[in-house]
């Protein structure tokens, strides 16, 4: 696994920043990232580069980011990435919250970008049994106040399992910084990193959505995709997975089988090889080429 943990924050600090995180619930989160995820997914912008609108998605930049206007009473999170972090090279900071199921769908990172950011992650909030992360084959849980550095060019996913809230405070920083070299406090050191033992995959599983095939058209093919997306956070299968299944079902689907052998080969494109900037969404794609009857 190319993630790993680089040491803890102490358990006050993560407390302070906790409470301040929940003072953001619900309005301080936007719909940036929406295609990326299922279930009540959302980030927040917590600081961005001086001048940029805050809900915009992350973009490479040279100045330090700051705090925007509704991030700067959040004394204690803000107080936490400049007494830990070296915020000169920092050019985002994020909350990302999951609750009720929501995951982000398995996707590689920066694909938009020109070199991408190293990506740290400080679980503020989550749950030991719900809350898990995957990369590649891998499958693993980020305790409270842990720093972990996450290789986000490989493939990933990430969220909860059950109905447990976890907010995730998630700094981005200039793509030349070594993980170490973002820390500028002294953190406790790190325990071993939680790597959970997923049972193996019951074998009826994905012949079951399988059998459903002539029955899936565009319509429920986003809800088949959310569905087999979280399997392998449960069970022991590869975060990618998903897209191979997802093309098996396509093949055998019904009325729209050729848009939807299309879409999967898009959604490869889209999360796993040439990003969000040069592929077309779902949406788009549903608008223009199924849309029969269009509205005058
Ligand atoms: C990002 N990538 O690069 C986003 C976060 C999932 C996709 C959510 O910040
Ligand atoms: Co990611």
């Amino acid at each position: 696994m190319y993630a790993y943990s680089i040491g803890l924050i102490p358990s006050r600090v993560i407390d302070a920043a906790a409470a301040d995180a929940l003072l953001l619930e619900p309005h301080g989160y936007t719909s940036a990232y929406k295609e990326y995820s299922a279930g009540g997914w959302a980030t927040a912008p917590l600081w961005v580069n001086p001048g940029d609108r805050p809900g915009e998605e992350v973009h490479e930049h040279e100045d330090a980011a700051q705090p925007i206007e509704s991030a700067r009473g959040l004394r204690d999170i803000n107080g936490l990435i400049s007494s830990y972090f070296d915020t000169s090279r920092l050019r985002s900071a994020r909350l990302f919250r999951a609750s009720n199921g929501a995951i982000i769908l398995p996707h590689r990172d920066y694909l938009e970008h020109r070199y991408g950011f190293t990506r740290i992650h400080i679980p503020l909030i989550t749950n030991a049994t719900e809350a898990r992360n995957s990369e590649d084959n891998w499958c693993f849980h980020m305790r409270r106040g842990e720093v972990w550095y996450l290789e986000a060019r490989r493939v990933h996913s990430g969220g909860v399992t059950g109905s447990a809230l976890r907010v995730h405070l998630v700094l981005d920083f200039v793509h030349t910084t070594e993980p170490a070299d973002a820390v500028i406090g002294s953190l406790e050191s790190a325990g071993d990193p939680l790597i959970i033992d997923r049972p193996e995959l019951p074998p009826k599983l994905v012949p079951s959505y399988q059998a459903l095939a002539p029955f899936i058209n565009a319509a429920a093919w986003r809800d088949v995709f959310h569905i087999l997306a979280r399997v392998h956070l449960r069970y022991n299968v590869g975060a990618a997975d998903v897209y191979d299944w997802l093309e098996g079902i396509a093949a055998d689907s019904g009325e729209d089988r050729d848009f939807l052998l299309q879409d999967i080969d898009r959604m490869r494109r889209y999360y796993l090889s040439e990003g969000p900037t040069v592929t077309a969404t779902f949406d788009s794609r549903w608008d223009g080429e199924l849309k029969q009857n269009p509205v005058l």
